[in-house]
């Protein structure tokens, strides 16, 4: 079986390179060989992304073949409604590590806060990179679309283009379209309520299929990550109900949690800086969402795996699930008590309190929750 799988995958590495490498003047290869990295360490970054892609072991050699052929792949990003902290997550390391190089390698065809053509040349080179890489480039899109009466809001350049058009228009002749953050997933903070531009996913104003990696940001990994994956398959990866790809979003912040044994044990943070928060107890009580928050944060953390909002002593906020500004808040106090007593008649403090290993109901109570938060969003996002 794994093996029909690397004979379709290597049959699509040799298509790949078998197509024109964008002309950087130096392979992939070799420019991370130019930044210092040894061919030991490629092959122990590929190993782990295939190990984070959830895919066999005996597949590393073709994730790496796909990392460098990454420059067959050119990348168009757009900006839309938002703060740029994905382009940030992504590019903002202190050193470049290799799925920095990689990403800078192949997506600056276009990218509006990276490249340095400004006005007139920035449109001219959108509709050329369309135009030239027609039908075989990646769209990102990063950021929430205005919409309707006020979709004016983004319009930009000389032809008075609006944010919606370009998006709707790049997205035609893609051969892949990845909503790379919360914002461009779900709308994100500028359609939190009342959302005066109307803003909202870009699902919502292309007919195409769109590939939600969610997360305020996303972490590095996961954007590199689903660009790899789209290497090596060519063909959309199995998604949740979201349309988030579940190797990345198969589960809970929550079931590989740090802190998950004092959640099990009843050791909670009461109030930040208390004895507990020195012991590094779990932040339920405080707010942490990990519970109803579909992310692979607990188990990749952010920065070279350096660390991530938990381990920074602070709860998850849910912030790659829909609507996380309007359903997750406050976000420094527990859901339990608006969401738990309301729907299901269980407080989930005072399970935990009284119970302690309060860990099958918690479980249910979970996922209910999740389903619950599914079913009351504003909008149908996918
Ligand atoms: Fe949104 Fe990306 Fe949050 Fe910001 O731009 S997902 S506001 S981190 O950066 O789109
Ligand atoms: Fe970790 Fe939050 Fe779950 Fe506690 S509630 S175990 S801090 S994810
Ligand atoms: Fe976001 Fe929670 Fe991860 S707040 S970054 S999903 S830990």
């Amino acid at each position: 079986m794994n093996q029909d799988v690397l004979i379709k995958i290597n049959e699509r590495l040799n298509w790949l390179s078998s197509l024109k490498s964008i002309d950087k003047g130096e392979s992939i290869t070799k420019a991370i060989k130019n930044s210092g990295f040894s061919r030991r360490d490629f092959m122990k970054w590929a190993g782990a992304m295939t190990a984070f892609m959830a895919l066999p072991a005996s597949f590393a050699p073709a994730v790496a073949r796909a990392a460098e052929l990454a420059d067959r792949l050119p990348v168009i990003w757009l900006h839309m409604a938002e703060c740029t902290g994905c382009s940030e997550s992504l590019l903002r390391s202190d050193t470049p590590t290799i799925d920095s190089l990689i990403f800078d390698y192949i997506s600056l065809e276009y990218h509006e806060t990276l490249m340095a053509a400004a006005g007139w040349q920035a449109e001219h080179n959108l509709e050329s990179a369309i135009e030239k890489y027609k039908g075989q480039y990646v769209l990102m899109v990063e950021g929430g679309i205005p919409t309707g009466d006020t979709e004016h809001y983004l319009t930009i350049g000389a032809h008075g283009t609006t944010g919606k058009q370009s998006a709707v228009k790049a997205s035609q002749n893609a051969a892949a379209i990845f909503a790379i953050g919360t914002c461009s997933s779900f709308g994100g903070i500028q359609a939190a309520r009342p959302n005066p531009s109307n803003a909202v996913s870009l699902s919502k104003v292309t007919d195409k299929k769109v590939i939600n990696v969610p997360g305020c940001p996303p972490s590095e990994k996961n954007i590199v990550g689903n660009v790899l994956h789209f290497l090596l398959f060519g063909t959309l990866p199995a998604l949740d109900v979201f349309n988030r790809p579940k190797w990345a979003y198969g589960l809970r912040i929550h079931d590989l949690c740090e802190r998950r044994g004092h959640f099990d044990a009843g050791e909670f943070v009461q109030n930040f800086g208390d004895e507990g928060a020195k012991n590094g107890y779990c932040l339920y009580k405080v707010g942490c969402k990990g519970p109803y928050t579909f992310n692979n944060c607990s188990r990749e953390r952010f920065n070279s795996h350096t660390s991530w909002p938990v381990q920074a002593g602070h709860g998850c906020i849910g912030c790659s699930e829909p609507d996380f500004w309007d359903n997750m808040g406050p976000f420094e106090e527990p859901m339990g008590d608006r969401l738990y007593n309301t729907v299901l008649g269980l407080g989930a403090d005072n399970v935990s309190d009284k119970i302690g290993i309060g860990i099958l109901a918690l479980t249910g109570i979970g996922i209910a929750a999740h389903a619950l938060i599914a079913a009351t969003r504003k909008d149908s996002e996918v």
